[in-house]
């Protein structure tokens, strides 16, 4: 049985698994289906910033540092690197393997590259069933890579527990996509190759802008959480100030800053009940999508496409209001006009 081999670490019934999964195989579904109940275990942390930043050097040592941290050998760390779909993805790809070879054969950590031309139907959504299997599969830490800014790159970050967003000095015009709209999603934030010079005013300017931005960030932090009696955020809620970290990832310098920064905002979300709530989010989010898709499928084969065009002319036409299309496509127009409209 697939479910349980999963369940007892097999790698490559997992790897099998999850190649389904993002080929939208319902054969593979249906196992991810089996397995939910085993899942809700793993802290999710995204990691993600501009090309090139050095995410994955990043990623090659916090692993490490994760299996040398864990003297009890129980560990598992997987790594999801999730390709943009950039022609250079090729390139970043190897890169990434050569990067990460050793770890490769250490049996604790599972690596696995997505690739986003493999995923129908979303590319956030097809992450968040490949982080579920591995959850299942018992890994208790799962970094997920992605690249840039890009609407798809928070929504993939939206899944993580903990978000870190990785910089590298002289970034310039980044600045600005930082402002617009990175900085919210970040828990904490990595200078990255600060060997180089001018690693302390990339600090400086991040500091700055946390700063300025603080107080929306705090409006901003999750808003509409649904919660239930009983588990409400404590009486005097704790802010989390985003740390800033300096790193040199080719060395290995500040990851163990890194991590412990990582364990900190873990603790955080604990004590203050918030991982409870982002888990909340995280499966509301998923049902309401869901239940969009399904819907909107099953409507379509009720209405059918006739019906659909004749409306979609006659609202061209200005012969029907936007208001009144809904009506008629949603098979609610009682007012006993017929659509006949001329073809
Ligand atoms: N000097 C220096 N170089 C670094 C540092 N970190 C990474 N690099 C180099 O920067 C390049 C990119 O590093 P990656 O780890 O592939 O960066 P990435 O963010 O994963 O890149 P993409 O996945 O392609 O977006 C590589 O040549 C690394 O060796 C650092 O701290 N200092
Ligand atoms: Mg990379």
């Amino acid at each position: 049985m697939e479910v349980e081999k999963i369940i007892q670490g097999n790698r490559l019934a997992l790897a099998r698994l999850i190649t389904q999964i993002e080929n939208q195989e319902q054969a593979g579904l249906a196992v991810l289906d089996q397995l939910f109940p085993f899942t809700g275990k793993a802290h999710l942390v995204g990691i993600t910033g501009s090309p090139g930043s050095g995410k994955s050097s990043l990623i090659n040592h916090l692993v490490k540092q994760y299996l040398r941290s864990d003297t009890s050998q129980s560990q598992r760390v997987a790594v999801v690197a999730v390709d943009p779909t950039s022609p250079f993805s090729g390139g970043a790809l190897l890169g990434d393997r050569v990067r990460m070879r050793d770890l490769m054969s250490e049996p604790r950590v599972f690596i696995r590259s997505m690739a986003s031309r493999g995923a129908m139907g979303g590319l956030a959504r097809t992450t968040g069933l490949v982080t579920q299997a591995l959850d299942a599969a018992g890994y208790g830490t799962i970094l997920i890579e992605t690249v840039g800014a890009g609407q798809t790159e928070v929504e993939i970050a939206r899944l993580a527990h903990t978000v870190i967003v990785v910089e590298a000095p002289g970034m310039g015009d980044d600045i600005q996509a930082i402002k617009a709209g990175i900085l919210e999603i970040a828990d904490i934030l990595v200078v990255n190759k600060s060997d180089h010079s001018g690693a302390g005013n990339t600090v400086r300017a991040l500091r700055n802008m946390l700063e300025l931005a603080r107080p929306e960030i705090l409006a901003a932090d999750h808003p509409s959480l649904p919660s239930i009696e009983g588990d409400e955020i404590a009486d005097d809620p704790k802010m989390w100030v985003t740390p800033v970290v300096q790193t040199i990832a080719t060395q290995g310098d500040g990851v163990d800053q890194l991590l412990g920064e990582i364990e900190n905002h873990k603790s955080f979300l604990v004590d203050q009940n918030r991982r409870q709530q982002i888990d909340r989010f995280r499966l509301v989010n998923e049902l309401n999508r869901e239940l969009q898709s399904q819907l909107f499928a099953r409507w379509k084969e009720v209405t059918g496409q006739a019906m659909f065009d004749r409306v979609l002319l006659a609202l061209e036409k200005r012969e029907i209001t936007p208001q009144a299309a809904i009506l008629w496509l949603l098979g609610n127009q009682t007012n006993g006009n017929d659509l006949t409209l001329s073809p």
